[in-house]
């Protein structure tokens, strides 16, 4: 938008960006600042305005983008431009995504770039390489305590690897994730060690305090995220005799937006590393980013309006690089880190899907889908050009955070209900094979969380042990069933590294005195590349999840009506063990894929006819399109076998 205020202040700037700036060819930024310009002043002034130097501080951000813009390589700038073009891109059904560690997955981005043909081989087209970025030997918490960000970590290999990866795998047409923590840092950061030095500088990029009283009003209404390990939310610094706001570890000082400086320098880091050749970034705890007295602070406005303001400044230097937001939160508030008020997202595109995430385990353990619809049903509409990440693992803990109210519509009662989802995972229900560990158990509030791999969560590991064949088959069916769930649901499905295979909880972490109090670390493996192997040997388990995902994939690339188009509807079977909706393709009137799951452990029956005008199917002509079997039919009754998916259409594939 035209506005005369930030446009006189953009010419000034514009007149005071050093020569060697602007004698550089500068057509395309140009264009993309004039088009955000507007934007970008006032959420600066919403968040700095009252500031003497907020005019600096503005010359400061364009300097930024303008110098990361110039930097860009040349490859990079014709992507951007050809993803303005198509611009929905990413919404397609064709992005089938993996989360790894790098150290886990390949030893080093050396061993990184020699697994691309793995990738192909599962076809995940989209690798979200978990942080890699310099941090402490021990106190790292997996890389998310950073205490170099703009240098890659030696124990993984060297920036220059990473751009070679990055090049490998832009010729393959595999997508790059990389995080950027962005609400964080270590406390071995340059910033705080002069903080802890006694600079102010530094000690203003940090919430410092000279004693109690204000982390003692803090405390009131901030909850605890690790309260077995790092209880509070401040520590106090002996070298400095202050204590700093460390919501997560004890050594992740939380970094203060409140200071212009700071969102300045998170900025150049995010754009550094979108011209390293990264895809997408993931921006790491950001329900986090504001702190206010008397709040949770979390999901604070002047949250979003910072998101809000590096979407813009990102789009004028790098508008093909997506963001995600990692925001573990209740499904209301995570649907706003799209941005709210918006056709099209304007804070972040992608988004993790953690309450389906969470459903989907309440599903398993229930054995029936009732609270798992009723969450879906009150999420809030989805904006357009904003896609969900659909994940049933990732490398952190699994929180219950489905809402209170839909629990009680399920015709649950909330405390039981989620004591008996932590009983179920951790073994502690007699007829549990589930091989979880609490995690984050807080004594105070009675909240737990999970820790364990899919594979033991879903009682792989324990039926293995016991060698019987049909617990066997029937964790294997589950983890089929709910990755069925993540490809069909609308979104980019992320796998997590390991799980193609099977992969069970390592308890090794024990034994290593940096993760020995995280359970987290038993579903953070090293993979098992010769266990891996017996993907290609007919009949293994690891045969049988491998060469089923891969079937999964292949198959969800070619249904348009799996892309992501707010192209979803839920479907009342009055069974409450299925799981059912439809997917339409929304340029293609009457291209239909019914989805259908099978939570139980009994075979279901579900009528047709019932579903009315929604389900006008050929029955006679009803395929499975992932086993490409036509389904058992009573009549109209469709019978689905336990733990069993249907993709149902009545017509051919292209
Ligand atoms: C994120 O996690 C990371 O994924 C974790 O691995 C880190 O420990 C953490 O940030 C600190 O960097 O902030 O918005 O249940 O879900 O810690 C959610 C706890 C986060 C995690 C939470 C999460």
């Amino acid at each position: 938008m035209y506005e005369q205020i930030s446009h006189s202040l953009l010419n000034q700037i514009l007149d005071q960006l050093t020569p060697e700036i602007r004698k550089c060819d500068l057509r395309h930024f140009y264009t993309r600042l004039g088009a955000n310009f507007y934007a970008i002043h006032s959420l600066f002034s919403q968040l700095y305005g009252e500031r003497d130097d907020f005019k600096q501080q503005m010359l400061r951000l364009v300097e930024v983008m303008a110098r990361q813009y110039l930097q860009r390589d040349e490859v990079l700038k014709e992507v951007d431009i050809a993803r303005e073009k198509h611009h929905n891109w990413f919404l397609s059904q064709e992005w089938v995504g993996m989360a790894l560690y790098t150290d886990g997955f390949a030893g080093d981005l050396q061993g990184l770039s020699s697994k691309a043909s793995y990738f192909q081989e599962l076809g995940v087209n989209m690798v979200h390489v978990m942080p890699i970025l310099k941090c402490p030997e021990g106190a790292s918490d997996g890389g998310y305590a950073v205490s170099d960000f703009r240098d890659v970590d030696a124990r993984v290999g060297t920036l220059e690897q990473l751009r070679t990866v990055a090049g490998a795998l832009r010729k393959r047409n595999i997508l790059l994730t990389l995080d950027v923590v962005v609400n964080h840092t270590s406390d071995e950061h340059e910033w705080a060690r002069r903080a802890r030095a006694g600079e102010q500088t530094y000690q203003d990029y940090y919430y410092i305090f000279d004693n109690r009283d204000v982390p003692d009003m803090f405390e009131e209404t901030m909850p605890e995220i690790f309260p077995e390990t790092a209880p509070g939310n401040f520590t106090y610094d002996e070298a400095m005799g202050k204590w700093v706001m460390t919501v997560f570890n004890h050594y992740q000082w939380d970094l203060n937006y409140s200071n212009p400086t700071v969102f300045i320098e998170m900025l150049d880091i995010i754009l550094f590393w979108a011209n390293q050749g990264a895809d997408i970034i993931r921006l790491d705890a950001v329900a986090f980013l504001w702190k206010k007295i008397a709040t949770t602070c979390q999901n604070e406005r002047e949250a979003h309006l910072i998101l809000q303001l590096m979407k813009d400044c990102c789009q004028v230097t790098a508008p093909g690089v997506l963001f995600i937001a990692e925001a573990i939160v209740a499904p209301v508030e995570i649907i706003k880190y799209f941005g709210e008020d918006a056709v099209i997202a304007k804070e972040c595109e992608i988004a993790y899907n953690a309450t389906f995430m969470a459903l989907l385990w309440d599903a398993v353990a229930t054995k029936n889908a009732r609270l798992l619809d009723q969450g879906i049903r009150s999420l809030p509409d989805k904006l357009n050009r904003a896609t969900w990440l659909n994940y049933v693992r990732c490398h952190d803990d699994i929180g219950l955070g489905f809402d209170d109210a839909d629990i009680v519509q399920a015709g649950y009662d909330p405390y039981p209900h989620r004591r008996f989802l932590v009983d179920w995972f951790t073994g502690q229900y007699a007829d549990s094979p589930a091989r979880g560990k609490p995690f984050g158990v807080n004594e105070k509030t009675g909240d737990a969380r999970i820790s364990g791999s899919l594979a033991s969560l879903v009682g792989l590991e324990s039926a293995m042990e016991s060698g019987d064949p049909v617990a066997i088959q029937r964790s294997i069916d589950l983890i089929l069933l709910m990755n069925s769930l993540i490809m069909s649901f609308g979104g980019i499905p992320l796998l997590y590294y390991g799980d193609e295979v099977g992969t069970v909880n390592d308890y090794d972490y024990i034994n290593d005195a940096s993760k020995a109090n995280d359970n987290r670390w038993m579903h953070r493996p090293r993979f098992d590349w010769e266990l891996a192997e017996l993907r290609h040997k007919h009949g293994t388990v690891q045969q049988k999840i491998f060469t089923g995902l891969q079937k999964m994939i292949a198959i969800r690339k070619t249904i348009s009506a799996f892309a992501d188009y707010n192209n979803r509807e839920l479907l009342d079977t009055g069974n409450p063990h299925l799981f059912t909706f439809m997917r339409s393709n929304p340029f293609k009137h009457g291209d239909e894929v019914l989805v259908v799951a099978n939570f139980d452990s009994s075979p279901q029956s579900l009528t047709l006819s019932d579903l009315g005008p929604r389900a006008r199917f050929d029955y006679s002509q009803l395929r499975d399109l992932y086993s490409g079997e036509s389904p058992r039919m009573f009549k109209d009754q469709l019978v689905i076998p336990p733990y069993r998916f249907y993709w149902l259409s009545d017509k051919e594939l292209p």
